[in-house]
């Protein structure tokens, strides 16, 4: 069979590629890689192209052979079964344990990531998070804070797997956003572990030498908007559809 294929998005851009790149290079699956750049205005054009591979005309998709697989979350499955299902819980419980979070991530956990965008995390100035976003983030460390503490971690279900690689993006914008994790010490030690794991520090440091993505409606009081402009070659769009 020919190598497989991920088509995958700029690396501050895409946190749906990252979460099927940890996943298949957990998994250790040997494919060549396609970064697609997803950046406005080029982004449409890209993604017009993707269309042609991929149905949903989104990254990330992977092709094997003349089959592709266009979802993050059915990617991510595809590598943990290239492994025997090692990348998930054995246990039947904790097994949809990990799929009710990763689930939930995939139907936008209530609406952190819409609210705080992937590119922010690499923002050289953070704005504060707002109450309700803080509310937000203290559901989300509530949920997942008894996991850490039944499992003993370091991560969600003791090795590191899908749940992990699946919260991955979402952590990442938590942890650099400096989230009120007073009550929930399990969930910070748990967005560190996540933050050093070789594969995210791997993707995280090829992101963070990428010029940052300025979305307008990303404010930060008394920062001047010249030093965001100027900072490493900034793209300033429109905010996120
Ligand atoms: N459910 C899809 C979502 C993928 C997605 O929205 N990818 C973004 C880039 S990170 C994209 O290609 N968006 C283009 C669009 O929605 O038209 C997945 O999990 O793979």
């Amino acid at each position: 069979m020919p190598r497989a294929i991920l088509y995958s998005g700029t690396r501050n851009a895409s946190s749906w590629a990252m979460r099927a790149w940890l996943a298949l290079r957990a998994a250790d699956c040997d494919f060549e890689e396609i970064v697609v750049d997803i950046r406005r205005p080029q982004r449409f054009a890209n993604l017009d192209r993707m269309g042609v591979i991929s149905p949903s005309g989104t990254v990330p998709a992977l092709v094997v052979g003349d089959r592709t697989i266009f979802d993050s979350l059915a990617i991510m499955e595809y590598a943990n079964d290239m492994v025997g299902g090692r990348l998930l819980p054995t246990d039947p419980l904790r097994r949809a344990q990990a799929r009710s979070l990763m689930a939930w991530q995939h139907s936008g956990l209530s609406r952190i990531c819409a609210r705080i965008s992937f590119e922010s995390a690499f923002y050289p100035y953070k704005r504060s998070l707002t109450y309700e976003e803080n509310a937000e983030a203290s559901r989300f460390f509530g949920a997942i804070e008894p996991i850490l503490l039944e499992s003993g971690g370091p991560f969600l279900f003791g090795e590191p797997g899908l749940a992990d690689f699946m919260l991955a993006p979402t952590a990442l914008r938590l942890l650099r956003h400096d989230a009120d994790t007073a009550k929930w010490p399990a969930a910070r030690q748990w967005m560190q572990q996540v933050e050093a794991h070789p594969l995210v520090h791997t993707w995280m440091d090829e992101a963070d030498r990428e010029p940052a993505i300025w979305y307008d409606d990303y404010l930060v009081p008394d920062a001047p908007i010249d030093l965001y402009k100027s900072s490493r070659g900034a793209t300033v769009c429109d905010p996120p559809r």
